[in-house]
């Protein structure tokens, strides 16, 4: 039972009978095919380059299958390229970085210059263009006609589509789906997707389900006609320009034969409520509840803005406009996945036209195999955080993002607001140290501490970090080589607090652990494993530690709420799954000095034999009562030192006390990640997600093959290391000093055979480090090039890790 029958709905349901899938219903609120939904207004631009790579492998396939669709003859995709257009210096250099997201992800695009943008696009004023982005396989997808085309094709092969049927409750029984309500009675179903669009929230509240979406209204106008554009293309083919983004001003661009559509995110915000919208009225292409009146005054700065890039708009007026509205989310990103209280319920929404078809075979993946293709981390629901749930951060996040949607974004750049929605019990000192703040899953995050710029004077030559470009620059600061310096040298506190942190517990804990991941669970109390849990296929959806504190209690370290909603989903009543990571707070103290800071304060044994490297232990430090855990994911002898909340400040302070002699630093984010590229350690979502294996990780070490049954071990059966065509590679920088972010192309023989996931520089390699995936031909001491804002940088695979292979400073 598909919910909704907009562009998302009526692709899936074309994707599910695709795939073999029989008694598929669809409701429909509205009429059929133009249901008055979001999609049945839609400008339909798809430009396909995104920052993220499971975003733009979704619009590449909404281009791919669109391009072959027609209804009756009539184009459903009108391949006419894209075109965005820089009118200042930040967003032509922001032109080159997504030179470099196409490059990386396979879709052809060039950067091109100011003539090349007015032959490609005659009606734009050359004096004030500076550059141009031009995608040739961009194009205008025809929202309408595609819903058409797929409830045409899907009703041929069986589907059911029900119009003017509105679904008004979601029936259950023992915590499954049953079927829907409408006002002509209840439907049965068994798989229930709801696929409302903006109206999402509204459904999901149905069968209680959080669906942290805002209906934003977003304005589009059409022109009179314009003499330069009377006879390039004629109603039937709409456009033959390329569709155009000016995205300094907030606005985008394209042709309704002779006429300029043109759409504008320059307004303030504008947030629908559902209950002011006129709903079950006659659905015609201008008249809908999609479209709220046209606020003309919201619109002149963008009429103003629009003349002065395509002077040829002198001739002509806006005509008509509307305000559309459609779901803006607190990331972004979509909203796909299975209620974890009702069983069988889905949604998937807040999706552009661009992705709908992605998304779609995504979920239809999803719904038939247990799996999607592509990495969907940044997609699921349940990716949120519980205090990011509730209305007043939906709002204003979305808001936000509505405001920021064309906005150059740097990688690290933190919202201002909501902030301090989740701070360590170690947050007082951490201000008083100068601490630098970033935000991430609602933790506030010294990235550094300005209270160590002193040391950063007291640098060895050696260790003394270059200049960095402008861009790299931001939200770092050569104070991180101090706190790296000090961390392999000295001593160094690091919070480690956000680490989300899961209890498991019960008669069945060790059992549903070892199913879940690739570990031997059954070692001794005491006991910590990296461990990885795989889905069906083999793919990683997680790495983990898991460490054992009693015979049927566990602590799991993982990477954040999609760990939780998976370990929750699988455990049967006799486990129970609680994240601790609010009640509990965690500090590494990490560097040679550790153990001479930690074992004064303490009457357990911290000695190499007192406590082995992974392996836990309850302790008393300075009376506070804690568990530490051995492990490092800095790369440096150390543990992990685990208390309840109420400890915290006093954890903290008896060691800040007690390391004073010996130098001891806070120490942050940014220190963090440059040590642990430099051992190697991935980080999971960014280096490796569901579509790696294992061995293309480079984590084959973590699989116990031989322990039995786990989720994903059929699929591993016969692959190795020496097996895989790709690999997760590490690069250094040949000359040293020049940094990349993350997600650039990497050139192979001059051509793009990868992108580079994580980077930072290597302050005890004295180089700038990156993790790509490449070939596994990409063997230590091949030559490769690395695309920086247009730059090629050479770099050079190497064996990794870099620092302490021989893991000497860890274990001693
Ligand atoms: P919809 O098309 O809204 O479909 C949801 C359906 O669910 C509706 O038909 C609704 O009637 C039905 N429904 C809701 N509740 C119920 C219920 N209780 N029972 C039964 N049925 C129900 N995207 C792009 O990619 N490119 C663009 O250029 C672009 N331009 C845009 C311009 C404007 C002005 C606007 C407003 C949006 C634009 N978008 C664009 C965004 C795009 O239109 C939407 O993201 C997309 O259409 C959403 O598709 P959908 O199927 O999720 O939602
Ligand atoms: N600490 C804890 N849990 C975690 C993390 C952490 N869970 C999520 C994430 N971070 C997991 N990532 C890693 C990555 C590497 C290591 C630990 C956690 C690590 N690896 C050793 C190595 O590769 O040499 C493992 C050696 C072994 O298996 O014996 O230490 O930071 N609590």
């Amino acid at each position: 039972m598909i919910i909704g029958a907009g562009i998302v709905g009526a692709n899936l349901a074309d994707e599910l009978v695709e795939r073999g899938v029989d008694r598929v219903t669809v409701l429909e609120q509205g009429p059929l095919p133009l249901t008055g939904g979001s999609s049945s207004h839609a400008p339909g631009l798809v430009f396909q380059t995104n920052p993220s790579r499971t975003m733009t492998q979704f619009a590449r396939y909404t281009v791919e299958k669109f391009s072959g669709l027609d209804l009756d003859g009539d184009w459903c995709f009108n391949p006419v390229g894209g075109l965005e257009v820089a009118t200042t210096p930040e967003r032509l250099a922001d032109l080159y970085r997504k030179q470099g997201w196409a490059a990386s992800w396979g879709v052809e695009a060039r950067v091109v210059d100011p003539d090349e943008c007015v032959r490609l696009h005659p009606l734009l004023d050359r004096d004030r263009v500076l550059g141009g982005f031009h995608i040739p396989s961009d194009g205008l997808a025809k929202a309408p006609r595609v819903v058409a085309a797929l409830v045409r094709r899907a009703q041929g092969r069986g589907v059911q589509f029900r119009g003017s049927t509105r679904v008004t409750g979601i029936e259950q029984t023992g915590g499954r789906v049953t079927g829907v309500r409408t006002p002509d009675g209840v439907v049965p179903a068994d798989v229930v997707v709801c696929c409302a669009g903006f109206w999402g929230r509204r459904v999901g509240a149905m069968a209680g389900m959080a669906v942290p979406l805002l209906p934003l209204a977003h304005q589009y106008v059409r022109t009179g006609q314009i003499a330069e554009l009377v006879g390039r293309s004629d109603e039937r083919t709409e456009a033959s320009l390329p569709i155009l983004r000016h995205q300094d001003q907030d606005l985008y661009f394209r042709e309704h034969a002779d006429r300029l559509g043109i759409g504008s995110y320059a307004h303030r915000p504008m947030p629908v409520r559902l209950e002011d919208l006129v709903e079950d009225r006659e659905v015609t292409a201008s008249a809908m509840p999609s479209m709220l009146p046209f606020t003309e005054e919201d619109f002149a700065p963008s009429w103003e803005q629009s003349r002065l890039l395509l002077p040829a708009l002198a001739s002509t007026k806006v005509e008509e406009g509307f305000n559309g509205i459609f779901s803006f989310t607190p990331d972004g990103g979509p909203l796909i996945g299975e209620s974890p209280d009702v069983a069988g319920f889905w949604i998937a929404e807040a999706v552009w036209v661009t992705h709908s078809a992605g998304v779609a075979r995504a979920v239809a993946e999803l719904l038939t195999e247990g799996r999607a293709s592509l990495d969907l981390h940044g997609c699921d629901v349940h990716r949120f955080e519980e205090v990011q749930l509730p209305d007043d951060y939906v709002e204003e996040t979305s808001t936000q993002n509505f405001v920021e949607v064309y906005d150059v974004l740097h990688p690290l750049q933190p919202r201002l607001s909501p902030r301090h929605l989740r701070v360590s019990p170690f947050h007082r000192r951490q201000e008083e140290l100068g601490a630098v703040f970033l935000e991430a899953a609602g933790w506030e995050r010294p990235h550094w501490y300005e209270a160590n710029a002193p040391l950063v004077d007291q640098l060895p030559e050696a260790w003394v970090p270059p200049e960095r470009d402008a861009w790299s620059a931001q939200f770092w600061s050569p104070v991180a080589a101090a706190e790296a310096w000090r961390t392999r040298e000295g001593v160094a506190l690091y919070d480690m607090t956000p680490l989300k942190r899961l209890e498991v517990t019960g008669p069945g804990a060790l059992a549903l652990l070892d199913r879940l991941t690739t570990g031997k669970m059954d070692k001794s109390v005491g006991s910590v494993t990296y461990t990885l849990a795989l889905d069906e296929a083999g793919g990683i959806r997680s790495d983990l530690t898991v460490a054992r504190l009693g015979p049927d209690r566990f602590q799991v370290g993982a990477n954040g709420n999609l760990d939780l909603d998976h370990f929750r989903r699988h455990a049967p009543a006799d486990v129970q799954v609680r994240d601790i990571t609010g009640g509990t707070c965690c500090i590494g103290v990490w560097g040679p000095l550790a153990r001479d800071l930690v074992q004064p304060l303490s009457r357990e044994d911290f000695s190499n034999e007192g406590l082995r490297y992974f392996r836990a232990m309850p302790a008393r430090i300075g009376g506070v009562p804690v568990t530490a855990m051995r492990l490092s994911y800095v790369g440096e002898l150390g543990w992990e030192i685990y208390t309840s909340a109420e400890y915290g400040l006093r954890l903290w302070d008896v060691l800040w006390a007690a390391g004073q002699d010996l130098g001891v630093v806070a120490a942050g984010r940014a220190a963090f990640n440059s040590l642990r590229l430099e051992k190697g350690y991935r980080s999971w979502g960014t280096d490796m997600t569901t579509e790696h294996n294992p061995y293309e990780a480079g984590l084959g070490f973590a699989v116990r093959m031989q322990k039995g049954e786990f989720v994903g071990r059929d699929a591993l059966a016969g692959i190795g290391a020496g097996s895989v065509d790709r690999r997760l590679t590490c690069l250094t920088v040949d000359d040293r000093r020049s940094v990349v972010l993350g997600s650039e192309p990497v050139y192979l023989g001059g051509r793009a055979a990868g992108y580079v996931t994580s980077a930072a520089f290597g302050h005890t390699v004295g180089a700038p480090i990156a993790y790509a995936w490449l070939p596994a031909s990409a063997t230590p001491g091949t030559a490769v090039e690395i695309e920086y804002f247009g730059r090629r940088i050479p770099a050079t695979v190497a064996a990794e890790p870099l620092v302490d292979p021989e893991m000497a400073r860890i274990r001693r």
